[in-house]
């Protein structure tokens, strides 16, 4: 293990510009289930019947329960180790983006400012009428008064600001994630199991246009296989262990 966080110490502290995406294995750690894990978040639910329009349309209170649940389990989650090297690191260059599959905010919380919620974020709702953004109300207070909460401009139904399953990418976002893979010298890939597509085809991508990838995960995946070091681990273990190994 400690020859393979050399080498991928020793790639970070070549590079200039440095690629960073993360899923949920990296708020494990915080106390946050991951989807696909046991006891993950889709226990007991397809991902295809909550976080998709066609379940919100067909029943937008279930699916607006199933997100405040969530919201109140994320609000009692506080970053990890693995959240504030990541936003450590960025601090180290210049040119630096995360992107995040997570939904969870810990990265915002933790210091992170240059990465984008390719997602969304639990943080905020969306009209479906003007498209307006607002803060998600809290969990069981806003329960109170209407389960789908209305729009405070145009009083049309409002739902959770969250990229569903078969909805294209907001404009920009995919291609603002494929500049940076092909200008990043490394990408770092922390707790995906890289089944959503998109994420998974930038980290592959990057690899491809010259970037050293470094997949840090307990398990394997399609990333895994292709880095050039794969760090098998818990990411609130091994991001301190990188650290120490660069500064
Ligand atoms: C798109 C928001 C272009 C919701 C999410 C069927 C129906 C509909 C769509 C599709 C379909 N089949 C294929 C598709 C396309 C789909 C897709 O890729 N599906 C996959 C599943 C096959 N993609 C899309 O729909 C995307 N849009 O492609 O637009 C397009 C063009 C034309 C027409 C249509 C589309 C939009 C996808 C966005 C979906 N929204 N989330 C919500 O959160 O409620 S995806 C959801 O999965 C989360 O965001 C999550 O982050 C993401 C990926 O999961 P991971 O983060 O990787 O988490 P997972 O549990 O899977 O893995 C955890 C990993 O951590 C594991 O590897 C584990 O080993 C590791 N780990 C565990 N502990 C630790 C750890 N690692 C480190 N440390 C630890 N301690
Ligand atoms: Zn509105």
């Amino acid at each position: 293990m400690s020859h393979a966080i050399e080498r991928a110490a020793a790639a970070l502290k070549e590079a200039r510009s440095l690629l960073v995406i993360t899923g949920a294995g990296i708020s494990a750690e915080s106390g946050i289930p991951t989807f696909r894990g046991a006891g993950g978040l889709w226990e007991g639910f397809r991902p295809e019947e909550l976080a998709t329009p066609e379940a919100f349309a067909r029943d937008p209170e279930r699916v607006w329960r199933w997100y405040r649940w969530r919201k109140v389990r994320y609000g009692a989650c506080d970053p990890n180790p693995g959240h504030e090297i990541i936003a450590r690191l960025e601090s180290r260059y210049d040119d630096f983006l995360l992107l995040t599959q997570n939904v969870d905010g810990l990265h915002r919380r933790a210091g992170s400012s240059q990465l984008v919620e390719l997602h969304g974020t639990i943080a905020q709702k969306r009209c479906t009428g003007c498209a307006s953004l607002s803060d998600f109300p809290d969990g069981e207070a806003a329960e109170g008064e209407s389960a789908v909460p209305p729009c405070s401009r145009c009083g049309a139904a409002t739902r959770p600001h969250i990229l569903w399953f078969g909805e294209t990418y907001w404009p920009g976002v995919l291609e603002r994630a494929g500049a940076m893979a092909h200008r990043a010298d490394a990408t770092l890939v922390v707790g995906t199991s890289a089944q959503v597509w998109p994420p998974a085809a930038v980290a592959l991508g990057s690899q491809q246009a010259g970037a050293f990838l470094i997949d840090v995960n307990p398990g394997t995946t399609r990333v895994s296989e292709a880095a050039d070091v794969h760090l098998v681990g818990p990411a609130g273990q091994i991001l301190p262990a990188l650290w120490e190994a660069i500064t």
